[in-house]
């Protein structure tokens, strides 16, 4: 196999090509439907798991090396983001993401550090402009330090909020000058690990308190983009507050944040919740509040979020499905929220990653097309509701009926069938679009 260095920009081979470093079906300025392929994907690249994750876990360190022979803090900060840019150009990816900790080093006080961040936030306007390369969305990480061990907007401290508060402010004013058309929200430790150290009232109060806050900040200095939050249900925390889609919607309507805030689906933390990753983006797509992807998929013999890059082709297809139901992206895209194995500890099996991530979204994207076109499964479905197309349904759907009214109905109208939900026949047709023998 061909070393990281030799390795130019992946080319599509198609499928039957045998070529590791080529997609399959990824040929980004293919126009499917109106739209390269590149545009109804919007890919784009974590820089957390890319750049600095090195393998390590709860029972050893390192296996991997990302510190590209730089010694100094800033010099190796500024040589990931030429990497970085480096693997976007490579894999034909048009975004990336990144938290304040990703892109630039800890000072030895918030001074410095938000210092740092101004000036490889600098650097990374100057690499943007140099490629064309697009930031998605950018995040405060405010849930490793320790001073966040027991939450940022939800701890029992203030001044963890206020530290939390100030590392948003900046993480906001850099999404602003890149040009970021969101701004992420994860929980981080938002949340709590036993109700008899918890005012679960006043933390909820308070992180409403704080995504006003900051949206207020966000909409006065000039922040167009998508405010997110990404539900997901445990870890680190044992019931983190944004539990699922449906929790997060709840909240949102509750504390007024529906006009600007939309939710990034993370698939590993759909299934954390019990819920497949197609459940989650249909409960935020029936809510209006569809924003974003956090592309990865757990195993499901592991309890955790393990982050894994997306290759299950059934799931990328049912995804996608709900994103072109949805019109496309708009301000949101497709991160791979995700990181090579522990063992897969190479440069090349990061492209590797990726190419496998992005080519099964983009036969899912395919595939999603086809169903579209295929029409089976949508006829299936509007027959199946076809009572409410006329009549007293008909009434009864748009919420003009009354309870009166359809009793009456009842009482001439009680011997009636349910026809088959035919589950299995419609399984089949989903595997007769998928796999073409
Ligand atoms: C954690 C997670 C985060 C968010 C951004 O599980 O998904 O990386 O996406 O903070
Ligand atoms: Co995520």
């Amino acid at each position: 196999m061909k070393r990281y260095e030799e390795i130019g920009k992946i080319p599509y081979v198609g499928p039957n090509s045998k070529e590791p470093f080529g997609f399959r079906h990824y040929d980004p300025d293919e126009v499917i439907h109106g739209k390269k392929m590149r545009e109804h994907l919007k890919f784009a690249l974590s820089w957390w798991h890319t750049m600095n994750y090195c393998g390590t876990d709860m029972f050893g360190g390192d296996t991997g090396d990302k510190s590209f022979g730089e010694k100094e803090a800033m010099a190796l900060y500024r040589r990931k983001a030429d990497v970085a840019f480096e693997l976007m150009e490579k894999l034909s990816i048009d975004y990336y993401c990144f938290h304040d900790v990703d892109v630039a080093p800890q000072g030895k006080d918030l001074a410095e550090s938000l210092r740092n961040l101004d000036e490889m936030g600098s650097y990374l306007l100057k690499k943007q402009e140099e490629t064309g390369k697009r930031l998605l969305w950018a995040t405060a990480n405010n849930f490793g330090d320790r001073r966040f061990m027991a939450g940022a907007a939800t701890s029992p401290e203030k001044d963890a909020f206020c530290l939390a508060a100030a590392k948003v402010k900046s993480a906001i004013d850099w999404t602003i000058r890149l040009g970021g058309t969101g701004y992420v929200f994860w929980g981080g430790r938002e949340g709590y690990d036993t109700l008899l150290n918890t005012d679960v009232a006043l933390e909820l109060k308070n992180l409403g308190n704080f995504l006003r806050m900051a949206r207020d900040y966000g909409r006065k200095a000039g922040f167009r983009g998508d405010f997110y939050i990404e539900p997901k249900p445990k870890e680190p925390t044992k019931h983190q507050y944004d539990f699922d889609a449906a929790t997060c919607c709840n909240f949102l309507r509750k504390e007024g944040l529906l006009e600007d805030f939309r939710l990034n689906i993370e698939a590993n933390h759909a299934t954390l919740a019990g819920h497949t990753f197609q459940h989650e983006l249909r409960i935020a797509r029936v809510n209006g509040v569809f924003g974003s992807i956090d592309a990865n998929q757990g195993d499901p013999l592991l309890g955790w979020d393990t982050d894994q890059f997306p290759t299950s082709v059934p799931e990328c297809a049912l995804a996608m499905l709900e994103v072109l139901l949805e019109g496309g992206f708009t301000n949101g895209g497709l991160n791979f929220d995700a990181k090579t194995r522990r063992q897969s500890n190479t440069m090349e099996d990061l492209l590797l990653s990726y190419i496998a991530g992005m080519d099964a979204f983009a036969l899912g994207l395919r595939i999603a097309f086809r169903i579209l076109e295929d029409g089976r499964l949508g006829q299936f479905l509007e027959e199946r509701y076809r009572s409410y197309q006329e009549g007293l349904g008909k009434k009864i759907l748009e919420g003009k009926a009354t309870l009166e009214e359809c009793a009456d109905y009842a009482l001439s109208h009680d011997d009636f069938l349910i026809p088959s939900g035919r589950q299995e026949y419609l399984e089949s047709v989903l595997n007769d679009i998928m796999y073409r023998g």
